[in-house]
């Protein structure tokens, strides 16, 4: 059954370009509710271990020290549909291929910093949301 959640974060370069309040901005006028929202940063252990089902990909390591290069922004957000529509909402993972108005299209400049993360399915949105956030952190 569909959880109507997805979890999402602001990665570091459009934490570092100055886009958390346009994002934020953006995600909000789309209808999505925060439920749980956190500034944070990754260690590099812990990056790993959030993109582990990435470890066999030629871009692991450099993913896992971009992740934790710098601050981010976590979320989990609430709509009907939530996973599909915050994918359309962010565009494609490489950001030329990403449509025109998506988040990807306006703050990514690349496939490897790519401004925003959201989860692909139910199960992930509710393992990548309790990795970040505990009972008391939601709303
Ligand atoms: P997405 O679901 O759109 O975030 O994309 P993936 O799960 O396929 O990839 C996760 C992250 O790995 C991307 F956000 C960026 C990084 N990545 C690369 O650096 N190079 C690639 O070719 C593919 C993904």
């Amino acid at each position: 059954m569909a959880t109507n959640r997805t979890f999402t974060m602001i990665k570091p370069d459009a934490v570092a370009n100055g886009h958390i309040g346009a994002i934020i901005d953006q995600i909000t006028k789309a209808g999505f509710k925060i439920v749980a929202l956190k500034y944070t940063a990754l260690s590099p252990e812990k990056a790993g271990e959030f993109y582990a089902v990435h470890k066999e990909r030629g871009f692991y390591n450099d993913l896992v020290s971009f992740m934790s290069s710098g601050p981010i922004v976590a979320a989990i957000l609430e709509k009907e549909n939530a996973i599909e529509d915050f994918r359309k909402l962010i565009g494609a993972t490489d950001p030329t291929k990403a449509e025109e108005g998506t988040i990807r299209n306006r703050f990514a400049k690349s496939i490897d910093a790519n401004a925003i993360h959201g989860s692909d399915s139910d199960e992930n949105a509710a393992i990548e949301g309790n990795f970040f956030f505990s009972a008391f952190e939601r709303f």
